[in-house]
């Protein structure tokens, strides 16, 4: 190998080097920026309103890995307790008023819920897909 055809070599081999330190910078640069819009994905949000004791809609479907924003609202002129086992929420909501439950990010799957102050009738369900 010439001294001339060595030096072009290493030219090619440091190009190349650089170049691919430039593609690796972008694609952390991309990865960073795709992290961060997940990151600070907006929640889901769902309106629920307790009339007559019953839950309206009483079956939600709703996106799996996004947090979730129930307003519920209790225009029944008595007080519900809205409330998920599953879901870890317990929360009174006095009558002819409204009140905002989040909820982390669900797993496919189906969650009950129901107001526990009238169990026979106030029952729901939300199914997570
Ligand atoms: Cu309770």
């Amino acid at each position: 190998m010439s001294t001339s055809s060595y030096s072009r070599n290493v030219a090619r081999f440091r190009s190349f080097f650089s170049a691919s330190a430039v593609a690796l910078f972008a694609l952390g640069g991309v990865w960073i920026g795709t992290f961060e819009v997940q990151a600070t994905e907006e929640e889901h949000a769902v309106e629920i309103s307790i009339k007559d004791h019953k839950f309206e809609p009483d079956a939600l479907k709703l996106p799996t890995g996004k947090p979730i924003k129930i307003s519920i609202k209790n225009l029944d002129a008595t007080p519900e307790e809205f409330e998920s086992y599953e879901l870890g929420f317990e929360k009174v909501i006095a009558g002819n008023s409204e009140a905002i439950i989040r909820v982390k990010p669900l797993k496919p799957g189906t969650y009950m819920f129901f107001g526990e102050y009238h169990q026979d009738t106030a029952l729901g369900h939300i199914v997570a897909e």
